[in-house]
């Protein structure tokens, strides 16, 4: 700990990891439950809850992954103090669903949904953010079933809880509502800059109460 960790993230070359975090070598698999099996037939993405026109959007794995592609490069922190650093993430950016699935106006909040009802709550700006991309590859190739395939979100600017594995669609909200580690004692926001790691630390306005 210590020295100063060059971040391949453009956006924050040269800076340091977030306080109190240290660089794990490799790319370990972390998750709470199983890795669900693909099966492509049943899959699908689905855009619903506050959408522009009050209907809901859906995409077959076909389908979203004729999506514009895009890639980004961005590091990984955990809330169990390690970080990865450097991977290139390839896929559909969250800023491509919010154009062709637009909110409602007064949508504030995304709920991230997962295979077995796991779930993360973003705020629409952090899901907004220009390097939130739900990545179908990492470094070039396709992800593995137990990083996420076929599609995880990535948000590099949040601890990695908030970026579900097997995604299978969003929920505009229009207002804040906790999702699965929010509710199980991990912080509403998840600023690893801020280090916000739990929710007994969040502040008024943070989260809507527990
Ligand atoms: N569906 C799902 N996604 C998840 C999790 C989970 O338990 N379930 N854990 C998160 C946590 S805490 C981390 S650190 C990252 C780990 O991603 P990796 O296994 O690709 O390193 O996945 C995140 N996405
Ligand atoms: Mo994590």
């Amino acid at each position: 700990m210590g020295h100063p960790v060059r971040r391949a993230s453009r956006e924050t070359a040269g800076a340091e990891l977030p306080p109190g975090q240290r660089l794990q070598r490799g790319w370990p698999v972390t998750h709470y439950g199983p890795v669900p099996r693909f099966r492509p037939e049943r899959w699908e993405f689905r855009v619903f809850g506050a959408t522009a026109d009050g209907g809901a959007r859906i995409w077959n794995h076909e389908q979203f992954t004729a999506l514009p592609y895009a890639t980004v490069v961005a590091d990984l922190h955990c809330v169990t103090k390690f970080s990865m650093l450097g991977a290139e993430w390839g896929g559909v950016p969250a800023r491509t669903v919010l154009e062709l699935a637009p909110p409602a106006p007064d949508v504030t909040h995304v709920m991230v949904w997962a295979e077995y009802g796991f779930s993360s709550n973003l705020r629409l700006a952090d899901f907004a953010a220009e390097h939130t991309v739900f990545a179908t590859h990492k470094d070039g190739e396709l992800l593995t079933a137990e990083h996420g395939f076929p599609v995880r979100l990535v948000v590099p600017q949040l601890y990695a809880w908030k970026g579900p594995k097997w995604v299978r669609g969003i929920e505009y909200m229009t207002a804040d509502r906790r999702g699965f580690w929010e509710e199980r004692g991990y912080h509403n926001i998840g600023d690893p800059w801020k280090e916000q790691r739990f929710s007994y630390q969040e502040g008024p306005g943070d989260g809507p109460e527990l």
